[in-house]
């Protein structure tokens, strides 16, 4: 996908009660991801139906329909915003003639552009494993099926049940084997380096520095406050999930020396399998002694999002912890929004910035100088 954008459908399943200006919204994500992965969107289609069928995920007429548009149109790729189950998504590739992915997989391919680190590589391999793993099982069920086939005709022989066990079940086995070891090797390797960013915290906890997270949705500008505060090279993108690892920057204050920790993105809907994987990386949050709730001020969707990072907070539970909202990229911003943010969220000290333009920097390392910070609840 380097060169010649390739061409998607995105194919959103909504219960009949379901908003279709909501479902058109869920597309705009969808978008931005298959934008971030080098795509372009061509059509999208909305289905309404009780519930996602269990062989096709759409109906299986809208599955014949969208192979004839992906022949009409010269399709690339099918992206379905949900989470195919194995049989929905052999079902799928066999009608459809191209590339048929789910959420998950649109996601794994972007963190897999993205991954850069060694650990954040293990990580992403191994959801990418664990992934694998239950789909094995459908299309081990072929490679049975077809053994079976093979074995019936000496079971008939024979006359046992036993013959129809073919060589597919055997290589399916020693495949699933392989795959467990794998992923038993790499949780190895990858507890090495959470062991070693524990001593590297616990190393900083005892020379008492302050602890900032910079916490937010992806893409609103979390690595370029990190940049703005402490001038620490990072990436910048427009983009999703550009940052995969948790990236530390430090300031001196008054003396003082602050830390300053860049974490992944959130996002709606983030399957939990790679949710699970990456929630190592945001220990440097429930660490720390403040979280910076970053948000992009600018988004016409900034209250959903701030509720799905809350979520997440809650879920590490982070919720307690002091924090401050920040809101990013005032730059973009009527000033009316802003007074609404202002009277909304009163309570987390809302703090207004541009990290693009440093504007209203000061007042954010004003809140990191407060020495009773580290000792403030909300
Ligand atoms: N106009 C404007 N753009 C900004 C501002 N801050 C960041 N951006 C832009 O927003 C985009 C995302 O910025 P990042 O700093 O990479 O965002 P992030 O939260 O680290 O994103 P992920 O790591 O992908 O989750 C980039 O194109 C930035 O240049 C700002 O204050 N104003
Ligand atoms: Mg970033």
């Amino acid at each position: 996908m380097q060169q010649k954008p390739q061409r998607a459908i995105l194919v959103n399943v909504i219960p009949h009660f379901y908003d279709r200006e909501q479902a058109m919204g869920e597309f705009d994500e969808l978008t931005r991801l298959i934008e971030t992965y080098g795509g372009m969107v061509i059509l999208k289609i909305i289905q309404r139906r009780g519930r996602p069928s269990a062989k096709t995920f759409v109906g299986e007429g809208k599955a014949q329909e969208i192979a004839t548009m992906v022949r009409d149109l010269k399709a690339d790729v099918v992206v379905i915003n949900g989470f195919l189950k194995a049989n929905q998504s052999n079902h799928l590739i066999n009608i459809i003639p191209c590339e048929v992915l789910d959420r998950f997989e649109m996601i794994l391919k972007i963190f897999e552009k993205h991954a850069a680190s060694p650990e954040a590589k293990l990580q992403l391999q191994i959801a990418q494993y664990k992934y694998e793993f239950p789909k094995l099982f459908g299309k081990g069920a072929i490679l049975s099926q077809q053994a079976a086939g093979v074995g019936v005709a000496t079971s008939a022989a024979s006359g046992g049940r036993r013959a129809a066990r073919g060589p597919g079940e055997k290589i399916l086995e020693v495949k699933r084997r392989h795959l467990k070891q794998n992923i038993q090797t790499m949780e190895k390797k990858l507890l090495q380096f959470r062991q070693m960013r524990e001593l590297q915290r616990q190393r900083r906890q005892r020379q008492n520095f302050f602890t900032a997270a910079l916490v937010g949705y992806t893409n609103s500008g979390k690595s370029s406050l990190l940049k703005a505060l402490t001038k620490k090279d990072v990436l910048i993108e427009d983009k999703l999930f550009s940052t995969l690892d948790t990236r530390l920057g430090h300031l001196y204050m008054d003396g003082r020396k602050i830390v300053v920790a860049d974490t992944i993105g959130f996002i709606q809907n983030l399957p939990p399998l790679l949710f699970s994987s990456f929630l190592a990386t945001l220990e440097e949050v429930k660490e720390a002694d403040l979280v910076l709730h970053v948000k992009d001020a600018s988004d016409p969707k900034v209250f959903e999002k701030i509720n799905v990072v809350e979520d997440v907070l809650a879920q590490l539970k982070c919720d307690t912890k002091p924090r401050l909202y920040v809101f990013n990229k005032i730059d973009l911003c009527r000033p009316d929004d802003i007074v609404i943010f202002e009277q909304t969220f009163q309570e987390f000290s809302p703090i207004f910035v541009s990290a693009l333009q440093r504007e209203n920097l000061d007042s954010l390392l004003n809140a990191l100088k407060t020495p009773a910070l580290k000792s403030l609840t909300y």
